[in-house]
């Protein structure tokens, strides 16, 4: 299997490198077009069971299957979707090549995690080049995968830790994922309606200090710019204890909010996410929905633990947040917080951990019209990961 080479423990960007002056004008000026998150994909300890619960809470649907049965005796890949997402859960079956031994490594370091946000990219290998030629550490070659029903050209890139990014032109092969595997039907009966859409935007934790330096990494190797949302040195010393950056292409169609650590009132909830994952790593990826109300309450009756929100929240929401699809009674009853920026309001809610280490988590969230990240409650939002932090005894 080729789609998953190594990692190299090089820093994926070497900030200090200097670049000629013409070569780095012409690079810089080159547009890096991309199309969305291609597919999420996370190395875990058993991926047989994890698709299980991705059908049966999440309400996924199989689609798609590779492992030994089917050629590939070192591993097991399952592929869930719903809407535009594709989460792809992928296990060691046999340690017994040097890509199995690293995704081995890499659920006993990180517990389960996400290895992989793939970017779909109109041309592979272009972007793989333009990358490379702005300073991103190569991880697979431009490569094309093909089966009986077509191609797929794909490379991948370093990021943040262990994380990398796949980039892939899948252009109009009919397949569910990549040529090599096969189609499958659903674990569970999948929801009659869809209600998780798309992939909003993935977080990155990364180390104190690390925050700029990885923004610096998605403005200079893909073209991303900041977006205004940010939580600076203010907010962190008063509540937070994180700093936050979000980047994103110039069309939004993907969005890397990045946090690192701050010295706040009290640990950090950065800190805890690397010290448990062992360092960097995505920390949450947020799922659109047209539909919160729907999918939190389906979401709660198959078991998923959604952050809570205190009574005082709610007691002013309306003041400020103005109309929204929802009464704020109903936000109140299932813990949804809004936000309302310019543009328009969203309503968002955070799963807490989704494995025994307090790591990755989702969020949902039900845009009309904002942009942001839901700013106006990261106060609530942070003092509710606290109390989990101190009920974990990690605060
Ligand atoms: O993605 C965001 O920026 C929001 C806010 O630990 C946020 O979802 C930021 C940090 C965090 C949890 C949520
Ligand atoms: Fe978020």
């Amino acid at each position: 299997m080729t789609d998953l080479a190594l990692p190299r423990s090089l820093d994926p960007l070497d900030l200090s490198r200097p670049l000629a002056l013409a070569s780095a004008l012409s690079l810089a000026a080159e547009a890096f077009p991309v199309l969305g998150v291609d597919s999420v994909e996370f190395a875990v300890g058993n991926a047989k069971q994890a698709a299980h619960y991705y059908s049966s809470a999440f309400g996924l649907r199989l689609v798609a299957y590779r492992g030994p049965e089917t050629g590939c005796p070192e591993s097991a890949s399952y592929v869930l979707v719903s809407g535009r997402i594709r989460f792809v859960l992928t296990s060691v079956v046999r340690a017994e090549t040097e890509r199995a031994e690293w995704l081995a490594d890499h659920v006993a370091r990180h517990g389960d995690g996400v290895v992989d946000v793939a970017i779909a990219v109109p041309d592979a290998a272009r972007a793989h080049r333009l990358a490379v030629a702005r300073g991103a550490t190569s991880l697979l070659e431009p490569t094309e995968l093909a089966d009986e029903r077509g191609s797929v050209r794909m490379a991948a890139v370093a990021t943040f830790g262990d994380t990398r990014h796949s980039l892939v032109e899948r252009g109009a092969y009919p397949g569910r994922h990549l040529p090599g595997f096969v189609d499958r039907e659903p674990l569970t009966a999948p929801p009659a309606r869809e209600l998780l859409t798309a992939v909003d935007h993935c977080v990155g934790n990364v180390e104190l200090g690390r925050m700029e330096h990885w923004a610096e990494f998605y403005r200079r190797v893909f073209g991303f710019r900041d977006m205004k949302e940010f939580v600076g040195d203010d907010i962190a010393t008063e509540y937070s204890a994180l700093m936050s950056k979000v980047v994103a292409d110039g069309a939004l169609n993907v969005k890397f909010p990045l946090n690192e650590p701050a010295a706040g009132r009290r640990r950090s909830q950065i800190d805890e996410y690397l010290e448990f994952y062992g360092g960097p790593g995505v920390q949450h990826i947020a799922l659109a929905t047209d539909d919160i109300v729907t999918a939190v309450r389906r979401l709660r009756a198959s078991g998923v633990e959604f952050l809570t929100t205190p009574g005082s929240y709610y007691d002013t929401l309306g003041e400020w947040v103005g109309e929204t699809r929802v009464a704020v009674d109903e936000l109140r009853e299932l813990g949804i917080l809004a936000d309302r920026d310019e543009d328009g309001y969203l309503l968002q809610i955070f799963t807490k951990p989704l494995q025994d280490r307090p790591t990755v988590f989702f969020e949902l969230i039900e845009r009309h019209g904002a942009e942001g990240f839901g700013k106006g409650n990261f106060k609530a939002l942070f003092e509710a990961i606290e109390r989990e932090q101190a009920r974990r005894g990690n605060l």
